[in-house]
């Protein structure tokens, strides 16, 4: 395994940087206050081929693997977290299909996810759970050559604009916890799917968040990934796969973060000096710096691994599901810190929104709760060890 990025990944980082410094960060702050999504981001990230970076060519992606998608979402995320997401929850809403469907699902539905003609979205917690997926309450229910579907998700991400969804139901009710429950394709315009309330959120305020209503929702049976029973096992390897992601979002929050309190701490005097000459700031941003790079380094590692291992449902080892917990769980950590002093490093400043430190404070905050609490993360380390 070579330990640096390749002159490939350098070149994708350069350009991305530039497009979010030029494309992205300008509006940040206004997509922030109008808590409104925003078409234009989602055609820049079309217009560039991100969406697509870790699908496989063979389904129309650039199958550039997860360490060049945590780089997008990293270097989207320093300037704005919820752009960043755009990418991240796209690879999340699809992972089911890549990681379970058959060779006619993926054909049907991976190119056009890989060129970001379709938007996806995934659909996992409910009103009464989210992190207890074994008692979801989601129901499939086969008839003939369908399957009716009733219940709610709720905090979905991209929920409103995507167009198909891979939702989580039980199939068995009195089934085995984690053999009693299916991964179904839900496409945008079927009878009896609906998009109910959009949520006002603390943070990454322009992404989309809803929740998705299923009354009498009646799909295709050949919609279901994998096989009845299945359905546990294809989440928790798509979250595996998946938290990568959210990891590089939070990465990115904390790099954006140090880069703008570090440039601010070079400029602004105080006592007749810069105040990164001052130990109290100057060692908060050595701190900073610290932990910023222990995570990228913990996080392009875990990428590394993953875009090794085969997109199936095969096992992956004990080490390997740790690793991605430790990524979103010490990253999410690291970004929900280093906003925090990011905000006391500018003072009054800090907390004003013509700055932008108080909005990555806020979006930070999603990045220990979503794709698994941080506490959850803890625990998977721990029943890895
Ligand atoms: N990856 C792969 N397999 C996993 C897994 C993981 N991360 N975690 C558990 N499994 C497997 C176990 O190996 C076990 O398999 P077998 O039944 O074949 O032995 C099975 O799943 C059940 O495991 P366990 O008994 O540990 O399941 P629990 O119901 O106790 O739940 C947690 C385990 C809490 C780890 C799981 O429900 C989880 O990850 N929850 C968080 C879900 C989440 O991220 N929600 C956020 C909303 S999505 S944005």
């Amino acid at each position: 395994m070579q330990y640096e990025l390749t002159e490939e990944q350098r070149m994708l980082q350069d350009m991305v940087r530039r497009l979010a410094r030029e494309k992205v960060e300008p509006g940040a702050a206004k997509r922030d206050a109008e808590g409104k999504f925003d078409w234009a981001m989602v055609d820049l990230i079309r217009e560039n081929g991100l969406y697509g970076i870790d699908f496989s060519e063979a389904y129309g992606g650039s199958g550039a693997g997860m360490l060049a998608l945590a780089i997008v979402v990293e270097e989207l995320s320093k300037v704005d977290a919820a752009c960043g997401l755009l990418v991240a929850d796209h690879e999340l809403g699809s992972l089911p299909i890549m990681l379970a469907g058959n060779e006619e699902q993926k054909q049907h539905y991976l190119p056009k996810l890989a060129t970001g003609e379709h938007l996806a979205a995934f659909a996992l917690t409910e009103p009464a759970a989210g992190s207890d997926v074994a008692r979801l309450r989601c129901r499939a229910v086969k008839a003939g050559d369908s399957y009716i579907i009733n219940g709610t998700k709720n905090f979905i991400t991209n929920g409103g604009v995507a167009n198909i969804v891979t939702v989580y139901a039980v199939t068995d009710p009195e089934g085995k916890p984690h053999k009693n429950a299916g991964v179904f394709v839900v496409e945008k315009d079927t009878p009896g799917f609906s998009v109910g309330k959009k949520e006002d959120k603390l943070g990454i305020r322009s992404s989309d968040t809803v929740e998705l209503i299923f009354e009498d929702c009646e799909i295709p049976a050949e919609n279901l990934l994998g096989q009845e029973g299945d359905g546990f096992h294809v989440m928790m390897k798509t979250l595996d796969f998946s938290r990568p992601g959210v990891a590089a979002q939070a990465l990115g929050i904390a790099a954006g973060a140090l880069e703008y309190a570090t440039a601010y701490a070079k400029e602004r005097e105080s006592f007749g000096k810069p105040i990164i000459r001052h130990q109290g700031v100057g060692f908060k941003l050595a701190e900073m710096a610290m932990r910023t790079a222990a995570a990228r380094q913990l996080l392009y590692k875990t990428c590394a691994l993953y875009q090794e291992q085969p997109k199936d449902m095969s096992r992956l080892s004990p080490e390997l599901i740790r690793m991605s917990a430790m990524s979103k769980c010490y990253c999410g950590d690291v970004a929900m810190w280093a906003t925090i002093e990011a905000v006391q490093v500018l003072g009054g400043y800090g907390y004003i929104k013509e700055f932008p430190v108080e909005r990555m404070m806020r979006d930070a905050k999603i990045t220990q709760i979503y794709e698994g609490t941080n506490e959850i993360m803890r625990l998977v380390i721990c029943n890895t060890l």
